[in-house]
């Protein structure tokens, strides 16, 4: 509508004045939703705020992103599908609830993979990550950033793991992934793939012994009060992604698509402080609470994990990209 003739007070203009700023102010704005599992406060939340506080810049307010915490959209399988479909914009989640859908991200989920965190950096920073990034297109998603998410070790209710043999028997709540499972399985252990969300009660009311995860979401998911003995394993440092439904990247202009991509890749460094800080904090807060920390012996645990390599990274593309892996300094 051309707006030339406002000295004529005339319906049509009266209503061009009124319509112009709002219908351009719709027309432009949009607001991301972005699914998270985890609390306010907690780092990928916060660093996926950092994220929509820098796109928000670069696109001078006209793309905002809006965090559901704490699960509101579900757990992570079925936010997977929402992004999947456009229902949800964005969804930040680990790696393992994405193996089943995705081959390329049971590389960097295998255990014993990184040599330290580091490692891991350096490798998702490289082509290797570029490449994993990529291969979310074939499900409908943009995969945009990882993020870290330390290291996972085995905790339960029943007593200390300090040998692949104290595993024999345990109930160990897993990720839903194959890789996780016949992981623990090859440990000795009977593995039950579960949503995080259901893990506190099952710990609880015995249905498992115990599950794996990072300080942070031991503390945050409080699983700390119900399964006391803590174990160095530090068996997976599998990282988190940000991902985009396709259907919604597709809607943007290429600017504002870029504008996308350099925010997430802003939003890593910011994730690495949050990071840092509050495993130290979470670390720190259990062990004031009195949970049974012990180290790990881990070699026996790496041998255990040979036919997990073979089923998981035997296939040409995927035993590459481990190679590759490995020789990465
Ligand atoms: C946490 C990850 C989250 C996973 C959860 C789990 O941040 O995405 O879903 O572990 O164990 O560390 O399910």
């Amino acid at each position: 509508m051309k707006c030339r003739i406002l000295a004529l007070a005339s319906a049509a203009a009266l209503a061009c004045v009124l319509a112009a700023p709002l219908s351009s102010a719709l027309a432009q704005e949009v607001t991301l939703r972005s699914a998270d599992i985890h609390p306010d406060g907690y780092p990928t939340v916060e660093a996926v705020k950092f994220f929509g506080e820098e796109l928000s810049k670069a696109t001078g307010g006209r793309i905002a992103v809006q965090v559901f915490h704490s699960a509101q959209l579900g757990q992570e399988k079925e936010t997977i599908e929402q992004a999947k479909f456009g229902v949800i914009d964005l969804n930040r989640v680990n790696m393992g609830p994405f193996n089943n859908l995705v081959p390329e991200t049971l590389v960097p989920a295998l255990p014993f993979i990184f040599r330290d965190t580091a490692h891991m950096r350096t490798v998702m920073d490289g082509p290797i990550g570029e490449e994993i990034l990529a291969a979310f297109e074939g499900q409908g998603l943009v995969g945009l950033a990882f993020y870290d998410s330390g290291a996972r070790s085995f905790y339960n209710s029943k007593k200390p793991i300090k040998t692949v043999a104290d595993m024999a028997g345990l109930k160990v709540r897993v990720i839903q992934s194959d890789l996780f499972l016949d992981m623990v399985n090859a440990m000795g252990a009977n593995a039950t793939p579960m949503p995080p969300g259901e893990v506190y009660s099952a710990l609880q009311t015995g249905v498992v012994d115990g599950a794996e995860n990072n300080w942070p979401s031991y503390e945050s998911f409080r699983h700390f009060e119900v399964a006391k003995y803590y174990s160095i394993t530090q068996h997976s440092l599998s990282p988190e992604v940000l991902v985009m439904s396709k259907a919604s990247y597709d809607k943007l202009s290429p600017e504002d698509q870029a504008a996308v991509k350099t925010a997430a890749k802003a939003s890593v460094a910011k994730m690495r402080e949050l990071w840092e800080a509050r495993e130290t904090v979470a670390e720190e807060k259990v062990r004031a609470a009195g949970i049974e920390v012990n180290e790990v012996d881990k070699a026996p645990f790496v041998e255990a994990m040979k036919p997990i390599y073979e089923k998981y990274a035997g296939e040409a593309k995927l035993a590459g990209m481990v190679e590759r892996i490995r020789a990465t300094k």
